[in-house]
C-alpha cells in the first residue's frame, strides 16, 4: 500500500454496518415465521454451496442482546438491518405475526437505548413463499402486498426508524431471481425478470407513499447495486455500446423511473424481443417517482464489457457461475471480461476507483440527491491465529481504500451522508452459503461464538476518529 494521508469526514457523517434478515437470523421456523423463497431455494438440492441454508445462520434471533453489545462496542452511529417479511406477515398477505414484530421492536429499542440509529430495510430478498406461489415479483399483485406490509411496519415501528429503505438491490431480486436463477426463486424466465423489475420499482413507490401516509416525516430511501461498467476498448463504438446496454439494464432501469419518472427508451428497444413492457400502466412511473430522501448505493467491484464476437460464453464472468443462463436479459451480444485483479474470495476485482466514479456520476446526474453507501466490503479467507486472533489485513486495506474513495467523491462534490460496512458479521452468503466470509466479526458456526477480526478493531478506531489514519 502506498503512503496515504489521513482523511477526515464531516462531524455528522453516519458510520454504520449492515446485515440482512435471512443471512443472520436463523430461527426459520420459530415464533410463527412463515417460509420465504430463500428457505425453499436453499433447501432445494444443488442450489447453494454445500447445501447450506439459513435455518440457523448466525442465530441472531436468539443472540440479539449479545449482538447489540457488539454493535455498541464498535461505536456505530447506525445499524442497517432488514425485516423478514415472512416473520412479521407469514403468508405475505392477511394477518400479521405479533411475535415477529416484537423481535424487530426489541432490536430497534435496543439500538435506540445505545444511541444507535436504526436503518431498516423492508425487503432484502426473503419474499414470503405464498406470494411466490401466487406469481412472485413478475406479478403486479406482489407490489400491492408489499405496500400493505410497509404500511403495517410504519405503524408498528413508527418514528423509531431513522431511515426506511424499501428494497435492497432490486437488480438482484429481478435478474438473479428470475433470469439467471442463481438466487431464489431460481426461475429462468427473461420476460418475467423484466416484469419483476417493474413491479419492484412499483412496490418501492407504493411502499414509500404508504410509509409517509403513516409517518409524514419519515425518511425514505431505496438501495441499488449500481454497476460500474467500463468498455474493454474505450475507442471501440461497439464496446461503448455494450456499456450503454449494461448501464440501461443495471442502472437506468431503476434510476429512470425512480428519479426521471420514465423508463429509458433504449432499455425498451434493447429488450423489445423479450417483452413489450405492457405491464407498465399509466400512472405507474408517477407512483414510482416519489421523493427520495437519500439514495442507498451498494458498491463492491467493477465490470468490464465488450461486444461479443460470437465465441465462448458471454456473461460467464458475472460472478455467479452463470449456470442457468445470463442475468443480462436481452444483452446476449455483450461479453463480460474478467477485469484485472486483485480479487476477493468471491472472485470480484478490487477497484476502489469505481466507488468514486459511481458516486460522482450520480451526483452529476442528480445534483440534489444525497447518497449513502449502504454496503461495501469484501470476503477473504480469514486465518485464525493460535491465540484466537484473526488477522485480516486485506479486508482492512479494502475498507480503507473504499472509504478513502468515498472521501474522494465528496471532494468532487458528491453529497454522501454515510458509509455502512458489509457486514457486521460473517453470515449466509446466499448461493455461496457459509463458505464466504464478509464479516468484520467472525462467527464460529459450530458454537455461534463471535470474535472481532482485526478489521473490527480498525473500523472502531475509524469511527472514533471520524476518518482514516495516515498509512
Ligand atoms: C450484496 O449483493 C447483498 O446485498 C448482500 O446481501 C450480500 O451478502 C453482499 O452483497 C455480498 O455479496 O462479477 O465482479 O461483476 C451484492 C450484489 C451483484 C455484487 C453481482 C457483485 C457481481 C460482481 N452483487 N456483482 S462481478
Amino acid at each position: 500500500m502506498n503512503a496515504k494521508n489521513p482523511r477526515r469526514f464531516p462531524e455528522d457523517f453516519v458510520w454504520g454496518s449492515a446485515t440482512a434478515s435471512y443471512q443472520i437470523e436463523g430461527a426459520a421456523a420459530e415464533d410463527g415465521r412463515g417460509p420465504s423463497i430463500w428457505d425453499t431455494f436453499s433447501h432445494t438440492p444443488g442450489k447453494t454451496l454445500n447445501g447450506d441454508t439459513g435455518d440457523v445462520a448466525c442465530d441472531h434471533y436468539h443472540r440479539l442482546p449479545e449482538d447489540l453489545e457488539h454493535i455498541a462496542a464498535l461505536g456505530l452511529d447506525a445499524y442497517r438491518f432488514s425485516i423478514a417479511w415472512p416473520r412479521v406477515q407469514p403468508g405475505g398477505s392477511g394477518s400479521f405475526n405479533q411475535k415477529g414484530i416484537d423481535f424487530y421492536s426489541r432490536l430497534v429499542d435496543g439500538l435506540l437505548e445505545r444511541g444507535i440509529k436504526p436503518v431498516a430495510t423492508l425487503y432484502h430478498w426473503d419474499l414470503p413463499q405464498e406470494l411466490e406461489d401466487a406469481g412472485g415479483w413478475p406479478s403486479r399483485d406482489t407490489a400491492y402486498r408489499f405496500e400493505e406490509y410497509a404500511e403495517q411496519m410504519a405503524r408498528q415501528l413508527g418514528d423509531r426508524i431513522h431511515l426506511w429503505t424499501t428494497l435492497n438491490e432490486p437488480w438482484c431480486s429481478a435478474y438473479l431471481g428470475y433470469a439467471s436463477g442463481v438466487h431464489a426463486p431460481g426461475r429462468t424466465e427473461p420476460a418475467a425478470a423484466l416484469a419483476a423489475v417493474h413491479h419492484l420499482n412499483l412496490g418501492h413507490g407504493l411502499a414509500g407513499r404508504a410509509i409517509r401516509s403513516v409517518l409524514p416525516g419519515a425518511q425514505v430511501s431505496i438501495t441499488l447495486n449500481l454497476h460500474v461498467a467500463r468498455p474493454v476498448d474505450p475507442s471501440s463504438v461497439a464496446d461503448v455500446d455494450a456499456v450503454r446496454k449494461i448501464d440501461a439494464l443495471a442502472n437506468r432501469a431503476f434510476l429512470g423511473p425512480l428519479l426521471d419518472g420514465r423508463y429509458p427508451a433504449d432499455l425498451w428497444e434493447d429488450t423489445a424481443h423479450v417483452t413489450d413492457w405492457s405491464f407498465v400502466r399509466d400512472g405507474d412511473t408517477a407512483t414510482i417517482q416519489i421523493p427520495l430522501d437519500v439514495l442507498g448505493v451498494n458498491y463492491y467491484s467493477t465490470n468490464l464489457v465488450r461486444r461479443w464476437d460470437g465465441t465462448g460464453d458471454p456473461g460467464a464472468a458475472d460472478g455467479h457461475g452463470n449456470a442457468a443462463g445470463s442475468p443480462w436479459v436481452g444483452a446476449s451480444d455483450v461479453e463480460f471480461v474478467r477485469p484485472p485483479g486483485p480479487y476477493t474470495a468471491m472472485g470480484w476485482n478490487i477497484d476502489a476507483s469505481g466507488m468514486t466514479e459511481l458516486l460522482v456520476r450520480i451526483h452529476r446526474e442528480y445534483p440534489d440527491l444525497p447518497q449513502m453507501v449502504t454496503e461495501n466490503g469484501a470476503a477473504f479467507e480469514d486465518v485464525v491465529a493460535d491465540d484466537g486472533s484473526i488477522h485480516d489485513p486485506k479486508r482492512i486495506s479494502y475498507l480503507h481504500d473504499h472509504i478513502d474513495a468515498v472521501g474522494a467523491a465528496m471532494d468532487d462534490g458528491a453529497d454522501v451522508r454515510g458509509y455502512f460496512a458489509w457486514s457486521l458479521m460473517d453470515n449466509f452468503e446466499w448461493s455461496y452459503g457459509y463458505d464466504r466470509r464478509f464479516g468484520i466479526i467472525r462467527v464460529d458456526y459450530d458454537t455461534g461464538q463471535r470474535t472481532w477480526k482485526d478489521s473490527a478493531y480498525w473500523y472502531r478506531d475509524v469511527i472514533a476518529r471520524g476518518g482514516l489514519p495516515a498509512t
